[in-house]
């Protein structure tokens, strides 16, 4: 069947679409992935600026609109030179040099307020392939609670992340709490946290680090004070004895499979460092890295087929084990509270 010939008069661009339809895109402009949603200081910042940026541009585009209608539809004559030249200059140049300065100003102000921001609270974050590790450090830099791919913050209290990188360049991104800060090698760059809204917010890698890139999301937790401190102390607890038959068979097959030499379980004789620390992975919504959510089902689908989930990732596939010993497994890691 031969294609349909634009016809003139009739519009030929998408936009001739129902409003409505258009709509539906804004509902994506929402939600715990957002810089609409702006959950911390530096976040509501940038959101200010790109309103202003936003009105600036419906101004220009307004008085554009207007003098092509005033030019196409109330006088449609031949304008003089002079005319012309008076809207080059004043469309070209001095509406362009107002908007900008506008903008300029609003920014230089927005990012004086930054400036040498004092924070309470120090956090190292390591990017690695394909997963972040938490430490929260203490006023000596000694590690006090590691955790990986969530994190919690006070709410109303500056904490200064100190990204790093484990092997190459990631970007530390959580678009609800603050602009995205790249994690390069040989070298430590900060980023200054302060979240003005409780609730959950989730972050991605913004920098292309191989394979598994956009499997890599993380899950920032902003809480009130008292509930962080509760959070905090938990994390730095070495983890819960298994408390169920099954769970103790969970954690023989996980040292005895040599779980422990990539992942520390503190309080066991796994200490391994390579992967992410489980002393409390149960308490986590999410695993591997935001990929799944965290239950039974989810765990040992994750262990028996790791790399067709993750292409690239550095922990080996388990497939070898059994169903049963799977399930003791799952049952193990769900007990990591
Ligand atoms: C060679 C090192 C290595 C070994 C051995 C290993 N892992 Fe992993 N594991 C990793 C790495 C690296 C990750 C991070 C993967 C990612 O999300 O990209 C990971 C992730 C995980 C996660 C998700 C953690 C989270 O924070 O979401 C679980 C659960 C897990 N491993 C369990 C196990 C179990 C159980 C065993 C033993 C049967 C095991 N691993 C053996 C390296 C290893
Ligand atoms: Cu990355």
């Amino acid at each position: 069947m031969a294609e349909k010939d634009w016809q003139p008069g009739e519009c030929p661009l998408p936009g001739c679409l129902p409003a409505t339809f258009w709509l539906l895109f804004l509902s994506g402009c929402a939600g715990e992935q957002s810089t609409y949603t702006a959950a911390g200081v530096e976040a509501a910042s940038t959101l200010t600026l790109y309103y202003w940026l936003f009105a600036c541009v419906i101004v220009v585009w307004l008085l554009l609109a207007g003098i092509f209608v005033y030019a196409t539809r109330v006088r449609p004559k031949i304008h003089s030179e002079k005319g012309a030249s008076i809207f080059v200059i004043v469309g070209g140049i001095v509406l362009p040099t107002l908007a900008l300065t506008v903008i300029a100003i609003v920014g230089i102000i927005l990012m004086t307020q930054h400036r040498g921001q004092e924070a309470v609270r120090d956090i190292r974050v390591t990017g690695e392939q394909y997963w972040w590790r938490f430490e929260y450090l203490d006023h000596e830099g000694k590690v006090i609670a590691e955790t990986a791919n969530e994190f919690a913050l006070p709410v109303a209290e500056a904490s200064r992340m100190h990204l790093i990188t484990a092997d190459v360049i990631h970007s530390f991104w959580v678009p609800a709490l603050a602009g995205k800060v790249d994690m390069i090698p040989g070298r430590i760059n900060e980023l200054v946290l302060e979240p003005i809204r409780t609730g959950r917010y989730r972050g991605q890698c913004a920098e292309f680090c191989g394979a598994s890139h956009a499997l890599m999301g993380l899950v920032a937790k902003v809480k009130n004070s008292e509930d962080f401190q509760r959070w905090l102390s938990a994390q730095a607890d070495d983890a819960r004895p298994p408390a169920t038959p099954l769970s103790v068979r969970g954690q023989q097959v996980f040292l005895q499979s040599g779980c422990g030499a990539c992942h520390a379980v503190r309080g066991t004789p796994a200490n391994g460092r390579l992967g992410p620390d489980l002393t409390h992975l149960a308490s986590r919504d999410r695993i591997a890295a935001a990929t799944f959510a965290n239950d039974q089902d989810k765990i040992r689908r994750w262990l028996a087929h790791t790399g067709q989930i993750k292409p690239g990732v550095q922990m080996p596939t388990f497939d070898m084990l059994s169903d049963t010993e799977l399930a003791a497994l799952a049952a193990y890691l769900g007990d990591l509270q």
